[in-house]
């Protein structure tokens, strides 16, 4: 199709970018890392979004290479931050299913000179459901090295409390499908409350996505969530949006 070829063009050429969005400590609002999110803006296509194109490049075996320039990209972008935030990467399902995968990234790493200690993975709970032998011999891989690994969408889709048991997770992201009505519905605080609860006795950080406005922040604050993103902090930005954001504020 022309959005295979148009997105198999980008890769080869390099033309995928890399956006960065801010997550803050709720303590005291100090930018502590970044995510890293895909953005491509195709001349043809226009800006198309990585819901689309993500599942896209892993249907059509591209995902490796499109993953390991993000990465490359992130990981030499974060080394001119003016401090050592952590940086937070998504992978997608069909890496974990791929033994090559922690290899891949610790070469990465390596060759930009970027300590895994900084380096944090999104990954959901879908994605170690998968191949659950080879996504947990990945994830204890890239651990032993250094690497967190945050569970993303906390809360939706097919969560099962049951993976935290596993021990596999340093911090768990809880979807913005809660935070969104942390402030009109009971029952999202009462849910956010328990979360928050269940993650202190496991010992697992938390961030709150989303978080679109100050009474969200302050909520969540008092509630005892440790972190937050969302457009309230800060939206996506380039690189160099990114340093300016970071020599601005901080
Ligand atoms: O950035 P938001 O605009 O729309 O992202 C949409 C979806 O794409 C999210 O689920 C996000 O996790 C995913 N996504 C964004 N960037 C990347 C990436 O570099 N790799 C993977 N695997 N997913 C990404
Ligand atoms: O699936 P994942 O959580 O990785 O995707 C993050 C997505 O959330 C990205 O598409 C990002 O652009 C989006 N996002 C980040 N902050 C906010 C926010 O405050 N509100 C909304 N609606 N989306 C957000
Ligand atoms: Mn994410
Ligand atoms: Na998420």
């Amino acid at each position: 199709t022309q959005l295979e070829q148009a997105l198999r063009n980008a890769i080869i050429s390099d033309a995928i970018d890399v956006h960065f969005q801010p997550i803050v400590s709720l303590g005291n609002n100090q930018v502590v890392g970044f995510e890293a999110l895909a953005r491509w803006n195709d001349p043809d296509l226009g800006f198309v979004s990585p819901g689309v194109f993500v599942p896209l490049a892993e249907e059509r075996g591209f995902i490796d290479a499109l993953s390991e320039a993000l990465l490359r990209k992130a990981a030499e972008a974060a080394l001119s931050w003016p401090r050592e935030l952590f940086l937070s990467f998504n992978l997608s399902s069909a890496q974990l299913m791929d033994p090559g995968t922690s290899g891949s990234i610790l070469s990465i790493l390596g060759r930009v000179g970027f300590d895994p200690h900084r380096l944090e993975l999104e990954i959901t709970e879908t994605a170690v459901m998968g191949s659950a032998d080879t996504a947990h011999r990945i994830i204890a891989d890239l651990r032993a090295a250094g690497v967190r690994i945050s569970l993303d969408d906390f809360g939706t889709g097919q969560s099962s409390l049951g993976r935290l048991r596993d021990f596999i997770f340093d911090k768990i992201k809880i979807d913005r499908a809660f935070v969104s009505r942390i402030n009109s519905d009971r029952a999202s605080e009462h849910i956010i409350k328990a979360i928050l609860s269940m993650c202190e006795g496991l010992e697992l950080e938390v961030v709150a996505e989303g978080i679109e406005d100050y009474a969200e922040a302050v909520k969540l604050r008092t509630l005892g969530c440790g972190m937050g993103q969302g457009y309230h902090f800060g939206r996506p930005a380039d690189g160099i949006a990114t340093l300016r954001f970071l020599h601005e504020n901080y």
